[in-house]
């Protein structure tokens, strides 16, 4: 499980006296990570077929990066790849040369590089980082791991369990089908969907939980296309934040989770001993994972209430300004031509010179059934 013993590898947090990045104050805390870039042995199936993956710090999904509001985090980012890297704080908003996004807000770390990222972070949620340069093949090389803000109220939980979700795709030996990182079919049809579902790298891990306590998960979606579906064995499930923001809970008994979004779950532990959890996206459901709930060493948690953090509502709209994005493209060739790079190009040359599939916005006209036809 990805717990805090990963996080007592790194050092102490210590207090920030320097002159810092606008954003940053003096004396807040800072915690220190090391992330090392490297390309690790490993085997997905027991018979130990091995394999290569790209991973922080040796180790799938990379280490659990954990502070409290108002902190700021330091990570020292080492690149031992052999080709370029950045990382990227997703749903973190960052300062802009700490976001990772190569070319546009830092250069590429080269090989045998290091880069010194370091922001703070100011609402509590579900985040995750991830590599993002090529993040089509470095991400489904295993680049990735939970970002995690805390802030007083979640130690009303009496447990907190990542579940970070990978959508694989592996070949007949078992191992990272690399033949078809940047397949165009997959580019021109839904991504690259996988065939080997993880939770936290594993098949079906168990977790312990409290009886008759309160479970917070966190659900992370590290896939490159596979909108996860989750079910479960409870009559129903409670929403309480989404993509790191707090929400007016809400109950469902299946919930979405696209590329890169994060849901969090409020679970009552009553009379029940396990709680099973299953991927229903495909044909089968698959089991995802398994929570055993066991008699907790306190018996005063009964009756407790909990206070979760404060939500914001949406704001009414009235005469919102409407914006048409029209999106087209794709295998089933509705685009005729687009610009890419200022340069207006028909759909052939954009696939086969640029390996661009998708455009968005034409020029479009509103049909009588208010959908848009473009023109061109
Ligand atoms: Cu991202």
């Amino acid at each position: 499980m990805l717990s805090r013993r990963e996080f007592l590898n790194f050092s102490a947090a210590t207090i920030a006296l320097t002159s810092l990045p606008n954003q940053i104050q003096s004396k807040q805390l800072i915690r220190n990570y090391k992330l090392t870039a490297e390309i690790t042995p490993y085997s997905f199936d027991k018979k130990g077929v091995l394999d290569s993956l790209w991973l922080y710090n040796k180790q799938t999904p990379g280490p659990v990066i954990e502070a409290k509001e108002n902190d700021i985090i330091r990570v020292e980012f080492v690149n031992n790849l052999d080709e370029a890297s950045t990382i990227h704080w997703h749903g973190i908003k960052n300062i802009n040369n700490m976001d990772g996004v190569p070319y546009l807000t830092q250069d590429p770390v080269q090989p045998g590089g290091t880069y010194i990222y370091e922001f703070p972070v100011n609402n509590a949620g579900t985040f995750w980082y991830h590599a993002h340069f090529e993040t089509w093949k470095q991400i489904s090389k295993g680049l990735y791991g939970p970002l995690i803000v805390k802030n007083h109220l979640d130690k009303q939980f009496d447990n907190d369990i990542i579940i970070l979700a990978d959508d694989w795709r592996l070949n007949k030996n078992y191992q990272l089908d690399k033949k078809s990182l940047g397949s165009l079919h997959d580019w021109s049809h839904a991504g690259r969907i996988g065939n080997w579902l993880t939770i936290n790298g594993k098949k079906f891990p168990e977790y312990s939980v409290s009886k008759n306590g309160y479970a917070r998960l966190r659900f992370i979606n590290a896939s490159n296309a596979r909108i996860i579906s989750f079910s479960s064995s409870l009559d129903n499930m409670k929403i309480i934040s989404i993509d790191g923001m707090s929400v007016e809970p809400f109950i469902q008994d299946k919930f979405n989770l696209g590329p890169g979004q994060r849901i969090d779950l409020l679970i009552k532990t009553d009379d029940m001993s396990t709680i099973d959890f299953f991927e229903v996206s495909g044909k089968k459901p698959l089991r995802a994972f398994r929570l055993n709930v066991n008699q907790s060493s306190k018996k005063n948690i009964l009756q407790k209430d909990i206070k979760l953090q404060p939500f914001k509502k949406a704001p009414p709209y009235k005469n919102p300004k409407i914006l048409k994005i029209h999106m087209q493209g794709g295998a089933m060739g509705n685009l005729s031509k687009a610009y890419f790079e200022n340069v207006e190009k028909n759909f052939r040359s954009l696939a086969m010179e640029d390996k661009k599939f998708w455009a968005f916005t034409c020029k479009c006209k509103k049909r009588r059934d208010n959908n848009f036809r473009c023109l061109e």
